[in-house]
């Protein structure tokens, strides 16, 4: 290649545009993120969902974080049954195995902060396998 000569044409600073792209580019991400289901959950609390799947045989995501009032709801994308089970004596949500086959969805709104460990009785045991947890922040 040569060395660039002068033309007469007058050369526009391309900082300016530098800027405006580079702002576009941070918006399309911040968009991006926020349309994002499988990352980080980041928009949490009332009125808000969250999405689990069941699959053969694991919870994804096995662990969620969520802020008071938000819907967390369970769609079995397996083929097996499953159920959702608290690991706590006193837990008052979850679904039984003939409720939750295939296609099946299930959901609870978690109200109180706190750390709601479950289980599938049939893949997992209360610490193993087939596990999750849903984290209600403060
Ligand atoms: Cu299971």
């Amino acid at each position: 290649m040569t060395a660039s000569t002068h033309s007469g044409r007058p050369t526009t600073n391309p900082s300016w545009a530098l800027m405006i792209i580079a702002g576009v580019a941070a918006v399309l991400t911040i968009v991006g993120l926020g349309a994002c289901t499988s990352g980080p959950v980041e928009q949490t609390g009332a009125g808000t969902v969250v999405e689990v799947v069941a699959v053969d045989n694991v919870f994804k995501p096995e662990t969620i974080e969520v802020k008071p009032g938000t819907k967390v709801v369970w769609t079995n994308e397996g083929r097996n049954n499953h159920d959702i089970v608290p690991v706590a004596a006193n837990g008052n949500w979850g679904v039984a195995l003939e409720e939750f086959g295939a296609d099946a969805v299930y959901s609870h709104t978690f109200t109180e902060p706190g750390a709601y460990d479950y289980y599938c009785t049939v893949h997992g045991t209360k610490t193993r396998g087939m596990i999750g947890k849903v984290v209600v922040t403060e």
